[in-house]
């Protein structure tokens, strides 16, 4: 006879597609009846078919049905992952921006490689805050996941501010040159006195300047526009070392801000620029790519050390393979994006004279240079090749 506990394993997925067998068919008791008729498929007692199951039986007593059924429910739950620990991750972009698709691709890694007990809940589109207010709440420990420009991320651990220097990096394969060799790894180390634990970087393309007044071709031409910047310092000290004038706003004003005119344009790269929809209010975008600062996906370190040793190796190694996967699609979406935003009418202006905007940069780099590490890290990058 076929052992009627072979169809445990697969009890939860099966439960409702169970024949009925009792003859009341009232709809109102259906759920009893299932419960019943669960509990039926179970021995009534240890037979000979059910040798080694012995474990249901405790100092002779039978331990009633239904605790068995619980507890078979319960271990089939947890390999289900229906219990799995969830950790919160925040992003700014939106449900399919690359960085939020890379880190649902990470959660992927970890759940697979822990068996279903671990994996992220990724909130997108700034569910959980506009990104300078999640960064301080992941340093608090209520988020445990974060997705960040380097450029508000420098306001708490200054190397970040480094890397998006302006006009530090000659191309954006100069900084990937960077961000996987050694000086990347010793920038995510070094996180951990600021309350956040680096894992990994993910692209980010060069940021351009784009308005809705003019073409930009000169410093002249500047003159004078609000532009936004990130809640950064140092993107506020470029914008006004470029003789425009920087408005600091959460990513999720901007469009608004660009719509009712309260700012004339902003900076950023060709998928933020468009998926944005940023490119229908402002028709001029001028290729400064003034900066190349990356995005940084940092843990808390409160979450961060509540996992194992191990646990925290699995988390590392998956979030360097989602920034492998997060690069494919990346470069897809930059053409993309830029194709979309030529379609609509935008003006692209390449024809621009980089050289002055570089020499504006001097007290910038006069200011981060009294800093020795940063001089000393920003000598060795662009010693990279
Ligand atoms: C994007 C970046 C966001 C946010 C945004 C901004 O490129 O992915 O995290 O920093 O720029 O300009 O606020």
């Amino acid at each position: 006879m076929r052992n009627k506990w072979a169809c445990l394993p697969s009890l939860p997925r099966t439960l409702h597609q169970m024949p009925v067998k009792s003859k009341n068919r009232d709809p109102a008791t259906t759920g009893f009846r299932l419960g019943r008729n669960v509990l039926n498929l179970l021995p009534a007692r240890p037979t000979s078919s059910s040798k080694g199951l012995k474990l249901f039986v405790y100092r002779g007593a039978e331990i009633p049905r239904s605790v068995v059924l619980v507890v078979v429910l319960l271990l089939a739950a947890v390999s289900a992952g229906a219990f799995a620990r969830e950790f919160r991750a925040a992003d700014t972009q939106n449900e399919d921006y690359p960085t939020v698709q890379a880190m649902r691709f990470m959660s992927g890694l970890i759940e697979q490689k822990t068996g279903g007990r671990l994996k992220l809940r990724i909130f997108h589109s700034r569910q959980l805050g506009e990104e300078k207010e999640t960064i301080e709440q992941t340093r608090a420990g209520a988020i445990d996941l974060n997705r960040t420009n380097v450029a508000l991320i420098g306001t708490f651990v200054p190397a970040m501010n480094v890397l998006a220097m302006p006009f530090l990096f000659r191309s954006i394969e100069h900084l990937q040159k960077v961000l996987d060799g050694p000086i990347g790894q010793e920038i995510l180390n070094s996180f951990e006195p600021f309350g956040f634990v680096g894992l990994t970087f993910y692209d980010s393309g060069a940021r351009s300047i784009y308005n809705s007044v003019r073409p930009i071709r000169s410093m002249a031409d500047l003159k004078g526009l609000r532009i936004r910047v990130q809640q950064s310092q140092l993107m506020s000290d470029m914008i006004q070392a470029l003789g425009a004038e920087p408005i600091q706003l959460p990513y999720g004003q901007v469009r608004t801000g660009l719509a009712t005119k309260l700012i004339d344009g902003a900076e950023n790269n060709w998928p933020s620029f468009v998926t944005t929809e940023h490119y229908k209010y402002a028709g001029f975008y001028t290729l400064t790519e003034h900066t190349m600062g990356p995005e940084v996906l940092v843990m808390s370190r409160k979450a961060w050390e509540s996992l194992s040793v191990e646990d925290q190796a699995i988390f590392r190694e998956a979030a360097l393979q989602s920034s492998r996967f997060m690069r494919e699609r990346w470069k897809e979406l930059e053409d993309q994006s830029r194709r979309r935003a030529e379609a609509a009418g935008v003006t692209i202006v390449t024809d621009f004279d980089r050289k002055p905007f570089e020499a504006a940069m001097k007290p910038i780099y006069a200011r981060m240079t009294s800093d020795s590490a940063a001089t000393a890290l920003i000598e060795r990058i662009r010693k990279v090749n």
